[in-house]
């Protein structure tokens, strides 16, 4: 049984070793929104939320993320006894529309205690059955078709299964080719972040030719339908992220036609429950699913790789070693690639597998809040 006596909230400020670019906006330094949970029990366990700055990617930030889950989340779970971690999706889902980032961190973060109660690894109370799993790479625009040949090449040569080029109009054919030039065989795909229309279709079929993995959510955050006519244009396979917020979404996707691919990210979809729901389906429908991220600290990362042991994740994930994204990272021990283009998964002590660096992580704490049951 799980009953959380205590949530705390603080937020940090960590830089990113360069600026990170899609098409609806650009990231140099990331706030990022931790979360301390206490059980009755004493059992204590760190979850982030991966809101980000702007509601560029979605309608959350970390300021409504915050403000949500004071106001919302925390009421419906403090002093509230739960069965089981798999329990808590649904109470948070009911008569409580959004905020799935800020569910997600609450979320996910009870089954980072309920794992430490239990005694095992998180990977392995979520049904993980992966010891090693496999890393790719996300590349931000870069400035030249060059540059993103040059980066791409570091990245292959450094063992990533997978290189994501972000596109955007106007930096798309030309980008994607001269990646394919140095880089006949590699895995590359491309991310356009919704930066296309219908009226986009002859230059996204222009990348049929380059034999890429998949093509993820070209047109609207929101939209199905307008991708299944786009996937009917389209050899190369459609991975939906923005568009599929829970367990409907990709039923929905699956039924027009509108991908054959999803990429999941637990905090989109309000947390660990809905993301095995969706994995369990597309399982069934054979539509491979792969981890997305949202450029985690240590902490986040540890639930992405938990949930990356299940058997449909198939596909390399956006899921690189702290070192990608940051001079020093949050945890220890700090996550690894080795050169054979995987990382390891935890299974060597209960709950989610790294320890938090406090006094680090006070030096970087520029907000707090302690939320308690009001006796
Ligand atoms: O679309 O997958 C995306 C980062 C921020 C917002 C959206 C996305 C991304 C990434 C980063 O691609 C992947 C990573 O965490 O390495
Ligand atoms: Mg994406």
């Amino acid at each position: 049984m799980i009953r959380l006596d205590q949530i705390s909230l603080r937020e940090i400020r960590l830089a990113l070793k360069e600026p990170f670019k899609i098409s609806s906006g650009v990231v140099s330094e990331r706030r990022i929104l931790l979360l301390e949970l206490h059980d009755a029990d004493g059992a204590v366990c760190w979850s982030e939320c991966v809101a980000g700055e702007w509601p560029n990617y979605s309608s959350e930030t970390i300021d409504t993320a915050w403000m949500a889950i004071e106001a919302y989340v925390a009421p419906r779970v403090l002093g509230v006894a739960f069965d089981a971690p798999g329990d808590v999706y649904e109470a948070l889902d009911r008569d409580f529309r959004g905020h799935e980032m800020a569910k997600a961190a609450v979320e996910m973060g009870i089954w980072g205690i309920a794992a430490t109660q239990a005694g095992l690894p998180l990977a392995r109370l979520i049904g993980g059955v992966r010891e090693r799993i496999a890393v790719g790479i996300s590349l931000g625009i870069q400035s030249s078709p060059a540059a993103l040949a040059a980066k791409a090449s570091a990245a292959i040569g450094e063992g990533y299964q997978k290189v994501k080029i972000k596109i955007e109009p106007g930096r798309d054919v030309a980008y994607v080719r001269a990646a394919r030039a140095a880089l006949p065989d590699a895995e590359l795909m491309a991310d356009a972040n919704n930066a296309y229309t219908l009226d986009d279709t002859e230059t996204l079929a222009q990348l049929d030719d380059l034999d890429l993995m998949m093509i993820e959510q070209p047109l609207a955050h929101d939209d199905i339908v307008r991708h299944a006519e786009l996937q009917r244009h389209l050899r190369t396979p459609i991975c939906l992220d923005e568009s599929i917020t829970s367990l409907e979404r990709a039923q929905d996707m699956v039924t027009l036609g509108a991908g054959r691919i999803i990429n999941i990210k637990p905090g989109r979809v309000g947390g660990l429950t809905s993301s095995i729901m969706i994995h369990d389906y597309c399982e069934e429908m054979d539509i491979p699913v792969w981890c997305g991220g949202m450029l985690e600290s240590g902490v986040g990362r540890a639930y992405n790789v938990a949930l990356a042991s299940l058997p449909n994740f198939s596909l390399p994930g956006d899921l690189s070693p702290s070192r990608r994204y940051w001079a020093q990272d949050i945890v220890s021990p700090e996550w690894t690639m080795t050169s054979d283009g995987t990382m390891g998964v935890p299974l060597d002590r209960p709950g989610i597998g790294v320890e938090l660096d406090l006094d680090r992580i006070n030096a970087l704490t520029v907000r707090r809040a302690v939320l308690r049951l009001s006796k």
